[in-house]
């Protein structure tokens, strides 16, 4: 059985592909062939003009525990440092289509970075999220104290990474975190309902909106939102945005291309 899993299960519906982890024997945890995966994956879905969300998840006891505890233990430094797993996550952030979280159960290190590297996070209510490597003598590696950091403010993440405390969903959620809580058996139900949302959209509009409010997180105030005004001025060169102010304008629902 593949580490991980394509499907398009709702409805068949094609606008939406799931991506499910699938080392269920250790909480999910992620190897740099999982990684790979994912990313090769991703980039698959990318090329495919019918998909317009990809919704990431694992199973009910985690979503990833981190990275492969057993396959770091004795690496070296040089080991770390020339991994390809570093490109992978650059790649991974490269991926233009919105990509969900959908978390159930523990989301830890290099598992709480993947969700926090997707655009949002849904999470059941049992979900679990921390940066646990302070317990195993390492800090996070791929994002956790800089993401974490601009997600939740200095003082939290200090916390939670400095103590290897776990937040709960409804905390995460309180913080800001997460984007949405709901119970954990609904969990795959409710994220398609938003990827479906998303799907009913403008591809171009989704893409430029997921570039500028990225950007947000690098850019000064005055450069981000000069930054935004020039992806603004681009949906004008799209037969979406004519499609969905002349679908206003007509009463009618917007149907967009993706061009
Ligand atoms: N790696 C390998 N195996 C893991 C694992 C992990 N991260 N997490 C769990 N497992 C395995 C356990 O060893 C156990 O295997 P068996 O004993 O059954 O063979 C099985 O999954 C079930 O786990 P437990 O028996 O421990 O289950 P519990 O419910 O009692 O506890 C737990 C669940 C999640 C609290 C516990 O398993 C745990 O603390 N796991 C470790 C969590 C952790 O420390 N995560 C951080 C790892 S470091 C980077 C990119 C990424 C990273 C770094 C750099 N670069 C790009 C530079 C990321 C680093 C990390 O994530």
């Amino acid at each position: 059985m593949s580490e991980l899993i394509t499907t398009h299960p709702f409805n068949n519906d094609l606008r939406v592909a799931l991506l499910k982890l699938n080392r269920p024997k250790v909480l999910n945890a992620l190897t740099t062939d999982l990684l790979q995966e994912i990313v090769s994956e991703l980039q698959r879905l990318e090329e495919l003009p019918e998909v317009r969300c990809i919704i990431i998840t694992g199973d009910d006891r985690a979503f990833a525990a981190g990275a492969d505890i057993m396959k770091m233990a004795e690496s070296t430094a040089m080991d770390q440092l020339n991994d390809k797993r570093l490109r992978l996550w650059k790649e991974f952030a490269m991926i233009t289509k919105p990509i969900i979280a959908a978390v159930n159960g523990f989301a830890l290190g290099g598992g709480h970075e993947l969700s926090m590297a997707c655009d949002f996070v849904i999470a059941g209510d049992t979900a679990k999220f921390g940066q646990p490597e302070i317990n195993i003598g390492t800090t996070p590696g791929a994002g956790g104290t800089q993401r974490l950091t601009r997600a939740i403010g200095k003082s939290k993440a200090m916390m939670l990474a400095l103590t290897g405390e776990m937040l709960t969903a409804r905390e995460a959620l309180a913080c800001n975190l997460i984007a949405k809580v709901v119970p954990e058996v609904a969990l795959l139900q409710e994220t398609f309902e938003v990827a479906k949302k998303i799907a009913d959209k403008s591809p171009i509009a989704a893409k430029l909106i997921k570039d500028s409010i990225n950007k947000s997180q690098e850019m000064s105030l005055r450069d981000g939102i000069e930054y935004e005004r020039r992806n603004f001025y681009l949906t004008f060169a799209s037969a979406d945005q004519k499609e969905g102010m002349n679908a206003f304008l007509e009463k009618r629902s917007p149907e967009y291309k993706g061009n």
